[in-house]
């Protein structure tokens, strides 16, 4: 078999669409836009592109409401513009998944405007009931919505639908047989034109409890990552994923999914990337794990095991379109990308696949102080948090002013003008730049056999440390160290520094390693250790 297997180990590069790089000068990213762009991230050595969805919608949630899943939104292009870009992605050596959102559609597609008129048929595609009171006039159940208030609304003839998401998100019924046949339809539309995989948007939501029980409790959401909730996580979602694991594998076995999948435990996430389900599913604990050397390195072991136990490649996350980029997480300035700069050569090191979401090789803090008139993502319905967009602003490409080469035109977030030092154009020129720090961490993980696929060995180290040795099979061994704790340590080394993501220094067979800093070096199999 010529089976590569390519998502064991591939660095997949997440391209938001709008916000990555303009073609046509109307102030949005586009198809085009990134077809440009190829050269640079081939360049950049990541293996693969995922992209957010392009698909025709009224953008209630910025293309996550799906109006027509075969067509391209005229803002980002052409069904051709994406063939072109597909084909030219291939021809730079990179593969490309797109992403699919079998949840929900938007309220403007075709079956829901035809659901809206009363049809009977077209309703049973969607969840519709009736409410509960004296006139129907309360929610059929306590269900919340992920963007806040009750995940029902009331249509003027006084049946409810279901939406896990914001009103314009429908919920489809996967119960209904013609929901599954047009899913594997989309999925041969875009498998023909030659996509490598897609990621599965909310891939643990599509199944709900039988009788849609009440959950009993309202924060719902906050329990998403501990609890199993009646909407979240159903056994019936496995087998959804094995039929088109069966439909991908009908294309030869080089066709991948990865899922966005919530579920309370390492090894319920796991359930996901059996042999016969899904390839991949974002680790999200890795992400949301914080800067403190045993909770990272609980988060590792859990994941590894896990995954390990049915055969599935780990992944690693940092950043995505829906979180606060990793950089403020992590303490914002030059702390925040102090340790960024480190938890990306931790990252690179760990075994499997990770994922690198738009702007974080430049470094990007997420933007907090977006004028308020910008601000438009539905998560802020929910209240507590500040929404999305701060971590969707377009990218800093070159140039002095805003928007920085993103653009001909104003870009639809604005960019600030304090990111002049950050563009790629500016990055470049610098060796010492994250940009660089990235480029030469991709390219060394291209090189080194030991990286990607396969298994760490943790070594001991001083408190706040992090140390693991992997095996090259060719005679030589991979080392990552990494610091999160507060202050310098030493570290016994054999071998030589290929890479570290800040200045360390080196006193005879020992490292010296400064507080938020990692280091990747080489020995030769044999070499006595230094301690
Ligand atoms: O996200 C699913 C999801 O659960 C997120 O809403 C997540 O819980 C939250 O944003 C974390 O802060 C996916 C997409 O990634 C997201 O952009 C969409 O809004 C959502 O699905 C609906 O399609």
């Amino acid at each position: 078999t010529t089976a590569t297997r390519w998502w064991r180990d591939a660095v997949i590069y997440q391209v938001y669409v709008r916000s990555f790089a303009d073609g046509d000068g109307d102030g949005v990213g586009d198809l085009p836009g990134i077809r440009a762009k190829l050269p640079y991230l081939a360049d950049l050595g990541v293996d693969a592109l995922w992209l957010t969805p392009f698909y025709a919608s009224p953008m209630a949630d910025f293309g996550y409401d799906v109006a027509d899943y075969r067509r391209v939104d005229p803002l980002f292009g052409t069904l051709d513009d994406a063939k072109a870009l597909i084909d030219d992605a291939h021809a730079h050596g990179l593969r490309l998944i797109v992403d699919i959102v079998p949840n929900h559609t938007s309220d403007r597609h075709a079956w829901f405007q035809q659901a809206l008129t009363g049809d009977p048929a077209a309703r049973a595609r969607y969840i519709f009931r009736d409410g509960r009171g004296e006139q129907g006039e309360l929610p059929p159940n306590d269900w919340e919505s992920v963007f806040g208030g009750p995940a029902w609304t009331r249509l003027p003839d006084g049946q409810w639908y279901l939406h896990l998401f914001a009103k314009e998100q429908p919920d489809l019924d996967w119960e209904n047989p013609e929901v599954a046949a047009e899913f594997d339809d989309i999925l041969r539309f875009w498998l023909d034109l030659g996509v490598d995989g897609f990621r599965i948007d909310v891939a643990h939501g599509m199944v709900k409890a039988a009788g849609l029980p009440d959950v009993g409790y309202a924060d719902q959401i906050k329990m998403l990552g501990t609890n199993v909730l009646p909407y979240f996580d159903q056994d019936g979602v496995h087998e959804i994923h094995r039929a088109w694991r069966r439909l991908l594998d009908s294309y030869g076995g080089e066709r991948a999914a990865v899922a966005e999948a919530w579920a309370p435990t390492a090894e319920g996430l796991a359930r996901y990337v059996r042999p016969d389900e899904l390839h991949q599913a974002f680790n999200f604990a890795y992400l949301a794990a914080a800067w403190e050397a045993p909770v990272l390195r609980a988060v590792i072991d859990e994941s590894l095991a896990a995954s390990d136990a049915v055969g599935a490649p780990s992944t690693w996350v940092l950043s995505n379109h829906d979180v606060r980029r990793h950089v403020t997480r992590y303490g914002d300035g030059e702390v925040g990308l102090r340790r960024a700069r480190a938890a990306a050569l931790l990252m690179l090191a760990l075994p499997g696949s990770a994922y690198v979401y738009q702007g974080e090789e430049l470094g990007l803090p997420e933007v907090l102080d977006l004028p308020a008139e910008y601000l438009t993502d539905p998560q802020r319905g929910r209240g507590e948090e500040a929404g999305r967009d701060g971590c969707r602003v377009p990218l800093p490409w070159d140039g002095e002013v805003p928007p920085f080469g993103f653009s001909t035109e104003t870009s639809w977030l604005p960019i600030p003008s304090r990111w002049r030092g950050l563009t790629v154009a500016a990055q470049s020129a610098d060796i010492t730049s994250t940009l660089s720090l990235y480029r030469e961490a991709l390219r060394l993980r291209r090189d080194l056999p030991a990286l990607g696929d396969g298994r760490l060995t943790w070594e001991d180290g001083p408190e706040g440390t992090l140390v693991f040795v992997r095996d090259g099979g060719d005679g030589t061994r991979f080392h990552c160290a990494i610091n999160l704790g507060g202050h310098a340590s030493a570290i016994p080394l054999d071998g030589e520094i290929v890479i570290a993501s800040a200045p360390v220094q080196r006193i005879g067979r020992r490292l010296h390693l400064p507080t938020d800093t990692a280091v990747w070096w080489i020995s030769a199999d044999g070499t006595p250790d230094a301690r």
